[in-house]
């Protein structure tokens, strides 16, 4: 395909259909869209990152990641679903404009392509990367496990064969230490949105540790916010809180190392649904779940904007 309108919004798409419309949806946004390679998987495949931008440089951003378990097929279609939704309310809806006239956007869509790839070939449940390693016989490291905030610790796994294996080091997998070299060496990452599925929470540091970060209170506060304007749409509920306290207690998690990093609106989502389909959420709701979840993420940029 060689453009976006054949393109279905309301479906599951492989990867290799997902790389050919952030070809696509690079060529036609071309003003404001552009794609930069951050990395290579562990089984070579590249890692793409969309930059939304208006000019300037090394703006204050936003970063945004979904599919980190390659199960949680939600998280990317939303992705796909809001990479669109930017682009056509930019210059028309108040938000996205101020936004995008103060601060870049990044998104990652495919952030396991391996083991998204394997999803599709092999084993719809797979959750982890596809790294291996001389003398392990289990394969995978669990990529929100594998960051420096209190890797190893409590709600992290040492057993390769762990659905939860934290791996051999911080930043071992290649898929995690793209991130970590990228917002690193940007700089002026203001907010990052770490998205997954499911369970219907939206939630803040800390996953290792149940002290509660130094802006505790306006996290909750404009979780709370978010969670409304969710709720708004669709009439879907969802819990939020500190990732310690609402879910368990998790070490080596994205959203730890982006607050450790100097990342004060660290969040994640736990998309739809509760557990009645869980991971095999029907394609029928990929555009309910990405409406909702829009009103909440726009209620974070655009705090983050106003402070
Ligand atoms: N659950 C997450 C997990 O990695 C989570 C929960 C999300 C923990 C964010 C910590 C931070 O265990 C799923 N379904 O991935
Ligand atoms: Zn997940």
């Amino acid at each position: 395909e060689r453009s976006t309108s054949s393109f279905s919004y309301s479906s599951y798409h492989t990867l290799e259909e997902i790389y050919t419309w952030i070809d696509n949806f690079v060529t036609e946004h071309s003003d404001i869209v552009s794609k930069i390679q951050i990395g290579h998987s562990f089984e070579n495949r590249s890692i793409l990152v969309l930059k939304f931008s208006t000019g300037g440089s090394q703006r204050p951003a936003i970063w945004i990641d979904t599919g980190i378990h390659s199960r949680e097929w939600i998280t990317h279609a939303t992705g796909i679903w809001t990479a669109r939704k930017i682009v056509n309310e930019y210059g028309k809806a108040r938000i996205v404009t101020d936004v995008l006239n103060a601060m870049d956007i990044f998104m990652e869509i495919v952030s396991n392509p391996d083991g998204f790839a394997y999803t599709h070939s092999m084993n719809r449940l797979w959750r982890k990367n596809k790294s291996s390693r001389p003398g392990i016989f289990c394969i995978g490291v669990d990529l929100n496990r594998n960051w420096k905030s209190g890797f190893g610790g409590n709600g992290s796994n040492n057993n390769p064969c762990s659905e939860t294996y934290h791996g051999p080091s911080p930043q071992s997998e290649p898929e995690v230490a793209a991130i970590v070299d990228f917002i690193m060496s940007h700089g002026n990452i203001k907010a990052l949105i770490s998205i997954h599925s499911y369970s219907q929470m939206l939630m803040y540091p800390y996953g290792h540790s149940l002290e509660p970060v130094s802006n505790q209170e306006e996290l909750y506060s404009l979780a709370k916010d978010a969670v409304q304007a969710l709720y708004e749409v669709h009439g879907i509920e969802y819990i939020y809180g500190s990732i310690s306290t609402t879910l368990y207690v998790a070490s080596g998690i994205t959203v730890d190392w982006a607050y450790d990093s100097g990342i004060k609106y660290s969040f994640t989502f736990e998309l739809r649904d509760t557990g009645h389909y869980g991971f095999l959420l029907p394609a029928t709701q990929i555009i309910p779940t990405a409406q909702e979840t829009w009103m909440a993420i726009w209620t974070i940029m655009e705090h983050t904007l106003n402070h």
